[in-house]
């Protein structure tokens, strides 16, 4: 199917890609070397930026960039491989000598790879570790859901690749992640695992490839093991090469990092200690020079681009794939192996040597082939025709039209939560333009949350039909279960970091995918903190999702209890990209859900608006926090006035008199409670008022905009609640 560059490379390919290789380790370790050591910092701050965790990356990155990947392809890079990726694009002509420049600097290229602070066409956002690696796997779901509905069909499937560090499989999010793949029928989702055995503290356990190994297979995944390159492979052929073999296959890792960091000689030491036999094996050792012998040693499959390129050449299925790579942590660099080397970086001395020993003349760093052992001319026609770089690869999708107003029938009592069931339920019966792109999701508490009467409409999503049995059982039963490749609701295990990264995967499609979805995730809002990270990862890639949490009180019942959902209404306030609402009617959430519909498809640049001082024309995306409490509605008609008020985030439900002394402000589910003490208080009190505040989070920031706009002179800068 996808079928990857099969045909094998010709020697001068090979050659070019060689000097390309050598190339992107010496720009990014330049780029870091010059962060650290050239640029002006203030007050001599060295910035860092992980040389070797990078070099780690550059033969496999080099691989992949320029002659596996398909434009259609997505990557998440290991956060700190990002000099490479940026050193990639550089050669690419998509990254700016002058970004490179201000590494990890104002508005220089970032230390970790940032979709939406790069220029350079990053695809996922890495950084908290664990989290990219997933997205990749949701990426591969959405993928699915979109061509399955019938979209995005004009474009050849892409795969989701992401470079993985052996350490960060450490992270259990990553395990959520594969069983939640498993379940959902992954496909076209590749992991490749820099296996350089270290982590940032030491050198990892022995035998950790085989328990990867065995686990990948077990979720159904293909499993490709890449450790020797071409002339190891070839040195065992030889006569006493099995002796050879057996010894690197028993050589525990911390001595293997160790011999690697100390070089040849060192390396010739051991081997004829251990294995030297006056025979077969001693002549292959003897065979070679120190820097032979050193080379040889070192040539780890995840350093060699013919078995990299052979590889990932000859996937020819769909099947999830983890490739596991054997590596050393500072390839190339003087501080290859040591353990103490995460975040080494080479002393001048050493970038002087590495820079001779590149043939790069001082003033001529950043020459994109200065130094290479191919003409200029050659080199920059094989850029040119790169297949990745041929095409555009981040797309625009026009935005969905949203009703005016969404229709609801509000019951003299109710909750906001059985609000917002009724309010998708309708949506789902009336079917406008906006329904069809809108998908569902909840870590096994779509019945609890209320989205049962829309996913009965709408129905599951998967890929094969699954018919519910109850059903065809006729057993009497609430919820039509029945999963088709057009259903709209996506049902999760119970993993709140699975529903923040898919709320990640599906809220980028449109730039991913060309494709709209107005992704709406459910789930109890005390477990927002169980998926926190994945959340502000989530925002900060600039994903655009509805996550409606409910129930959201302290107590779910009279009793008390566990799920308390305490520190959340300080979440909406703190996480930036996200604008969290706290309706208290079911008027008020018809109000703010059909805003969210519009402000999650909003990407305008523009000025704070004067009138509530938040910038709105950017979008973002939406927490609303509702509750189980029923509560006895007010009738009303919806004004526009009101309607802006909710929106911008407080309206009086009774407006202070003149001789106000009390105001009483109340948020959400407690609104009987507030009403209730404007009602004592004002035996004895003159003209209270009673505010009712819908949005917290949006009254903080406006103000905090028109202070700031008040500071820099705009005296009549004025917020709404002010
Ligand atoms: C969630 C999270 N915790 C901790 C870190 C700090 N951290 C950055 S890299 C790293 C070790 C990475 O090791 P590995 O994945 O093997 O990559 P390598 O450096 O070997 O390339 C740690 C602990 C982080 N970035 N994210
Ligand atoms: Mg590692």
């Amino acid at each position: 199917m996808t079928g990857g560059t099969a045909r094998k490379p010709s020697g001068r390919e090979l050659a070019i890609l060689r000097e390309l290789e050598k190339k992107v380790l010496w720009l990014a370790s330049w780029t870091i070397h010059h962060a650290n050591h050239v640029r002006d910092n203030v007050d001599g701050v060295k910035v860092g930026g992980h040389q070797a965790s990078s070099a780690s990356l550059a033969s496999i990155m080099t691989a992949l960039y320029f002659r596996a990947l398909r434009p259609q392809d997505r990557v998440a890079v290991k956060p700190h491989a990002s000099p490479i990726y940026h050193a990639i694009q550089y050669l690419l002509g998509r990254q700016s000598r002058q970004k490179l420049e201000d590494f990890r600097g104002y508005k220089g290229a970032q230390s970790y790879p940032s979709r939406s602070k790069d220029t350079d066409d990053v695809d996922f956002s890495t950084g908290s570790v664990g989290l990219g690696v997933a997205q990749t796997l949701f990426s591969a779901l959405v993928q699915d859901y979109v061509r399955a509905h019938g979209w995005g069909l004009e474009q050849p499937e892409g795969r989701m690749i992401a470079l993985v560090g052996d350490a960060e499989l450490d992270e259990g999010n990553i395990f959520e992640a594969i069983l939640e793949g498993w379940k959902q029928g992954l496909r076209n989702c590749w992991w490749i695992i820099d296996y350089n055995r270290q982590s940032l503290d030491a050198v990892i356990r022995e035998g950790l490839w085989a328990r990867f190994e065995a686990l990948f297979q077990a979720f159904g995944w293909d499993v490709v093991i890449l450790k020797y390159g071409t002339l190891l492979e070839e040195a065992f052929r030889e006569p006493g090469g099995e002796r050879l073999r057996a010894w690197i296959d028993n050589c525990p890792n911390q001595l293997y990092s160790a011999l690697v960091f100390q070089g040849g000689a060192a390396w010739r030491r051991r081997l004829l200690d251990e294995i030297g036999d006056q025979g077969d094996v001693t002549r292959l050792i003897e065979a070679r020079f120190d820097e032979e012998l050193a080379r040889l040693m070192t040539n780890l499959a995840g350093h060699d681009l013919p078995s990299l390129i052979e590889a990932f050449g000859k996937v020819d299925h769909d099947r999830p794939i983890c490739f596991i790579c054997y590596t050393i942590k500072g390839f190339g660099l003087p501080f290859a192996g040591h353990k103490d080397n995460h975040a080494g970086l080479m002393t001048p001395a050493q970038a002087e040597s590495l820079r001779a020993a590149m043939n790069i003349r001082p003033g001529h760093e950043w020459d994109k082939f200065e130094g290479l052992g191919i003409a200029a001319r050659e080199l920059q026609q094989f850029l040119e025709h790169v297949p990745f770089a041929a095409s555009t690869r981040r797309y625009r999708a026009a935005p969905i039209e949203v009703p005016a107003e969404l229709s609801v029938t509000i019951q003299p009592v109710m909750s906001t939560q059985a609000g917002f069931g009724a309010l998708l339920n309708e949506l789902g019966r009336a079917r406008p333009a906006i329904a069809e792109r809108i998908v569902t999701t909840s870590p096994d508490v779509t019945v609890s949350t209320n989205l049962g009467p829309w996913v009965n409409r709408r129905g599951l999503f998967a890929r094969e039909a699954l018919a519910d049995t109850f059903k065809s059982e006729r057993i009497p039963s609430t919820f039509n279960w029945d999963f088709s490749p057009k259903g709209q609701h996506i049902e999760l295990g119970i993993a709140e970091m699975n529903l923040f990264i898919l709320l990640s995967a599906l809220g980028l499609s449109h730039a991913i995918n060309g494709e709209r979805l107005i992704p709406i995730g459910t789930l109890y809002d005390p477990f927002i903190q169980r998926g926190l990270d994945a959340l502000n990862y989530a925002c900060y890639q600039d994903a655009r999702f509805i996550l409606v949490a409910t129930p959201s009180g302290i107590t779910l019942a009279p009793e008390g209890g566990a799920h308390q959902s305490i520190a959340t209404p300080l979440i909406g306030l703190a996480q930036d990209g996200l604008a969290a609402f706290e309706p208290a009617f079911v008027d008020e959430l018809a109000v703010i859900l059909a805003f969210a519909f519009d402000y999650v498809q909003r990407d305008a640049e523009g000025e704070a608006s004067e009138r509530n001082w938040l910038r709105d024309e950017t979008g973002g995306s939406v927490y609303l926090r509702l509750s189980t409490r029923p509560i006895e509605q007010i009738k009303r008609t919806m004004t526009s006035e009101l309607r802006q008020a909710i929106v911008d985030g407080a309206y009086w439900q009774r407006p202070p008199g003149p001789n106000c002394q009390v105001v009483v402000g109340y948020t959400g589910a407690v609104v009987p409670e507030a009403i209730q003490a404007v009602g004592l208080m004002a035996e004895d009190r003159r003209d209270m008022g009673l505010l009712a505040v819908t949005s917290a989070d949006r009254l903080n920031a406006g103000w905090t905009a028109a202070q700031r706009a008040r500071e820099r002179g705009l005296v009549h800068a004025r917020s709404h609640i002010e």
